[in-house]
């Protein structure tokens, strides 16, 4: 259980790097001021502040006028039409409310940006009757969730309703152990980033980061860059057969050369992406190639930031030109496998799982028992070693 001192402190946190983003932003200066106001009167005497970080579902009961007008708020926001077209900017439209849909693109305690058919963030408070109540989540709004927003060109707007998440990168909350954190909502693939050198490739993390996407839903790429540093050409399209034959794609490229970078570009456009990878793999190059000036804040560096144990992790979506988006997720790799068991792991080798029917024994675990048919295939050539041993390393590291 965390005291409020550390969930104060992760509360300044996440707004001193929300604070960061800011800080770049144009009209910085005239933000700043309402912020500092907002800043104080959240936190409030008592420590008032913290509601969506994890207070307990029995102190988010609405009221009953409360819910009615949260209903009659997303009713009306529902009923608007797409209010946003080109070239009608925010500030152009006087004092009117309008409602809009936007995607949140970052999350503070109680604030959040919101990306409005492509405009500049508008940074929003969130309707306090919004509720996660009967979720099975603490937070309300996420980053990558779609949003209706109302505002009136003062730069401030009002998140009045959240539509339901398609799906969830989520983690067990770190106060409350029988609910879920959402990372990023809404979330349509994994990009697995890989080298082929420096760092040489390693089977065994692709693969976590494989079966992550699988069981969160997100489909898979691997992205192997790099590949100017092969000695032979062939030799990336080679080494990758194994995950190829097992039907992920794959996407060869350099940052260095360019080569891949347009067919990287389109598997990007009009999704939204997360990328994994290990440092040092070119992650932060491939994005700056596919499009210049992008700033991902990598998840190494969000790892850091956020270290410790009883931490909000913040991810920010970065919006693509040519549609879609990219999402750094710290601590993907962490939480992509957290309760998976043995027994499951073969159901995400479609190479390994149809063969399990063929073992002399019902629970094999393909690891060492006799008359398993998935070694026999590994002996044959017809499993790849090194899809087999990777599964070996990650059966090992499951609890039983
Ligand atoms: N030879 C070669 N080097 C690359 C390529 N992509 C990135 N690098 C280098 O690899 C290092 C790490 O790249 P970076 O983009 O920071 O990786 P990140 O940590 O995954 O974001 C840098 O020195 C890059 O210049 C590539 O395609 N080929
Ligand atoms: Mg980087
Ligand atoms: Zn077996």
């Amino acid at each position: 259980m965390a005291t409020r001192q550390e969930r104060m402190w992760e509360h300044i946190r996440a707004d001193q790097a929300l604070r960061q983003v800011r800080k770049e932003k144009r009209d910085a200066p005239r933000e700043e001021r309402v912020r500092h106001k907002d800043w104080v009167s959240q936190f409030g005497e008592d420590g008032e502040a913290f509601d969506d970080l994890a207070l307990p579902d029995v102190e988010r009961v609405v009221p009953l006028g409360e819910r009615e007008r949260k209903r009659a708020n997303l009713v009306r926001a529902q009923s608007s039409p797409a209010t946003a077209s080109e070239g009608n900017t925010l500030a152009g439209r006087g004092h009117e409310t309008v409602s809009d849909r936007g995607i949140v693109v970052e999350v503070s305690t109680g604030l959040c940006r919101v990306s409005i058919a492509g405009e500049e963030a508008l940074l929003c408070e969130i309707r306090r009757s919004l509720t996660a109540r009967d979720t099975g989540y603490t937070n309300v709004v996420a980053v990558g969730d779609e949003v209706w927003v109302s505002h009136n060109g003062s730069g401030r707007g009002m998140v009045e309703g959240v539509r339901p998440r398609r799906s969830a990168l989520a983690r067990p909350d770190p106060f409350y152990g029988h609910l879920r954190q959402v990372i990023v909502a809404n979330v349509d693939q994994l990009l697995i980033v890989a080298a082929w050198r420096e760092p040489a490739l390693w089977p065994e993390l692709v693969d976590r980061y494989l079966i992550a996407a699988a069981r969160n839903r997100l489909a898979p790429i691997i992205c192997v860059n790099k590949v100017d540093l092969a000695a032979d050409p062939a030799e990336p399209a080679a080494g990758l057969r194994p995950w190829l034959a097992a039907g992920y794609p794959v996407i060869f490229t350099s940052a260095q050369t360019g080569a891949g970078i347009a067919e990287l570009r389109t598997a990007l456009m009009g999704r939204t992406t997360a990328l994994a990878g290990l440092s040092g793999v070119g992650k932060s190059s491939l994005l700056a190639a596919v499009q210049p000036g992008l700033n991902l804040r990598t998840s190494e560096v969000s790892d850091r930031r956020h270290e410790g144990r009883h931490t909000t992790t913040q991810s920010t979506l970065h919006p693509l030109d040519d549609g879609g988006f990219v999402v750094d997720t710290p601590g993907i790799r962490e939480f992509g496998l957290s309760g998976l068991s043995r027994r499951e792991l073969a159901g995400f080798y479609p190479e390994i799982a149809p063969l399990a029917d063929r073992c002399q024994f019902a629970d094999c675990s393909h690891t060492r028992e006799p008359g398993c048919a998935v070694r026999f295939a590994v002996r044959e050539g017809r499993v790849a070693a090194v899809r087999y041993e990777a599964y070996r390393k990650i059966y090992r590291d499951l609890p039983g």
